[in-house]
Parts: C-alpha cells; structure tokens; sequence
C-alpha cells in the first residue's frame, strides 16, 4: 500500500460541538452491540436488491468485485420519512432510540456548519442552509474485523463522499482513517467523542470548488476490531447539484450543474473510486 506520513494536522476534528456525551455513548455501544450479534440475527436486516439501506456491503456492483474487509449497517436518518422498519435492528432494543436522537444531533451541528461556511463564502447563511434543513441523512455504521493479512485488504477503499457534508465518529481508539494529503496516506488519530467534518463532493460543486472534497480510505488493523460512524448530510431531493448562483457572479463556473437525481444516479452506478463525481463533472 502507498507511503503513510504520521502527521494528524490537516483533518477537522470538532469537538465542542455542543452533542451530549450520553448520547455518542449510546449510539457507540449500541452499534458494537449490534455488531456483536451472530450472523443470523445480523442477518434479519440485511440489505435487499433495489434499497441502500440495511446490513451487508455498500457498492458492490458485480460478482467478481474485490470486496472491501468490513461489515455495514446503512440507514436513513433523516427525513423521517425515509426511514424504513424493516431494516432498524430492535436488537439492542434502545437502537432505535439511540439512532434517532443521534441523528437528530447530528443534524443540528451540520446546519450550524453550513452557516459558518456559507458565511466564509460570502453567500447567504440561510439559503445554503435551506437546501440541507429538509435534506436527507444516511448513517453507515461500519465494523472492520481484524485482519491477519491487513496490508493486503482495505476496510474501505479510497474514495470521497458524494455528501454535503460528513460527520464522522471514530467508535474505538483503533487508528484506521486515512486521509489523502499531497498524495500520500495520512492516518487520522481518534480523539474521543470528536466529529472528523468530511467535506463532500456535493460541497465541492456548490462552493465553485473553494471547499474540496477530501479523499479518504479505511485500513484494518491486524489484531484489533475497529467502528466508524459516518453521518452523511445531502440536500433535499429537488435540490440542483452545481456552483451557486452567488459565487458565479464574478468567477466562471468549475463544474456543471445537474439535478440531484442525476448526481446520484452516476454515484450509485460507480464502485468506490477516489475522487471520481468530482472529476466528472469538472468543466
Ligand atoms: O471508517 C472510517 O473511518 C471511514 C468511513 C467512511 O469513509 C465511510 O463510511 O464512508
């Protein structure tokens, strides 16, 4: 695998984020519950053709596809609306509770980043958080068992969220995020109960390229198990996915425009691949 600076200053870790620790903890040892349950019980949520969310492997997309050294569970957060029984464990029974006061949390310091980076754009605070105020909200719970051959595999291989914005926990002290930085790998040391604010591609394309997305991988550690929580914030579905009309004034646009359908619909027909919405629809 590629070279790796140890070096952990160029990711942003919040803290202070105002989410109550009861509430990371909840959501921490109800996923490592969840997790620990065997097969078969894990099993009765897991993933069914046509639906992202459930418990398997995300982006899979044929047969003979290496596949990455981790166990998901995917659910929707928010809008409430989109969440569906079928695939929300009962099994620790307060999952479900912990989940959605979570998500709930989550939400709430996004918009009040959105604020922040709209007001660092020059761009109206409210209406780049309108878009994200209804929008919707996936959780991926992630489990990287050990492994023997760890060189060898990724628990997820490198790629850039499609998101607005990411929020990410690291569940245990277990390194594993990496971030790209100059071309090389740079592992990202968990600080208990602090979010890694992952800027997404859709963020990329509506700030005209002034946020970049960052690309990130998760490796596997030979002897330890590692969790992940990732939040992931889009906007709402009528939403159009390109540079916002206030920051194309002056500068030409850096990426076409395309409705969130489309944006998608490309996305979901890609196996993880770095850095690759963003360069399609660079200009
Ligand atoms: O496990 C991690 O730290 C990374 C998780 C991640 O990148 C994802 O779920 O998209």
């Amino acid at each position: 695998m590629d070279s790796v600076v140890h070096s952990y200053c160029w990711v942003q870790q919040l803290i202070n984020h105002g989410v109550a620790d009861e509430v990371i903890e909840k959501m921490k040892t109800d996923t490592q519950e969840f997790f620990n349950l065997p097969l078969e019980e894990k099993m009765a949520y897991a993933k069914i053709p046509n639906y992202l969310e459930g418990y398997g492997q995300a982006f899979v997309l044929s047969e003979d596809q290496k596949l990455d050294w981790g166990d998901m569970l995917f659910l929707f957060g928010l809008p409430v609306s989109t969440r569906d029984p079928r695939f929300r464990p009962t099994n620790p029974p307060s999952f479900g509770a912990s989940f959605d006061k979570y998500s709930m949390e989550l939400h709430k310091v996004m918009i009040h980043l959105m604020k922040l980076m709209a007001n660092n754009l020059g761009t109206d605070p409210e209406m780049l958080a309108s878009f994200f105020e209804d929008g919707i909200q996936g959780i991926r719970m992630n489990y990287y068992p050990p492994c023997a051959e760890a060189s060898k595999v990724y628990g997820l291989a490198p790629h850039s969220d499609a998101t607005g914005l990411t929020l990410l926990l690291q569940v245990n002290e277990v390194e594993g995020l990496q971030i790209k930085r100059n071309e090389k790998w740079v592992p990202v040391k968990p600080i208990p109960a602090s979010f890694i604010i992952n800027i997404g591609d859709m963020m990329e394309i509506m700030s005209n390229g002034e946020y970049k997305s960052i690309e990130h991988r998760a490796v596997v550690n030979p002897e330890k198990e590692r969790l992940s929580i990732a939040a992931f914030h889009n906007p709402k579905r009528c939403t159009q996915i390109g540079p916002l009309p206030d920051l194309t004034k002056t500068n030409k646009a850096l990426y076409k425009t395309v409705s969130f359908q489309e944006f998608m619909e490309l996305k979901m027909s890609s196996k993880l691949d770095g850095k690759f919405m963003v360069k399609k629809l660079k200009l």
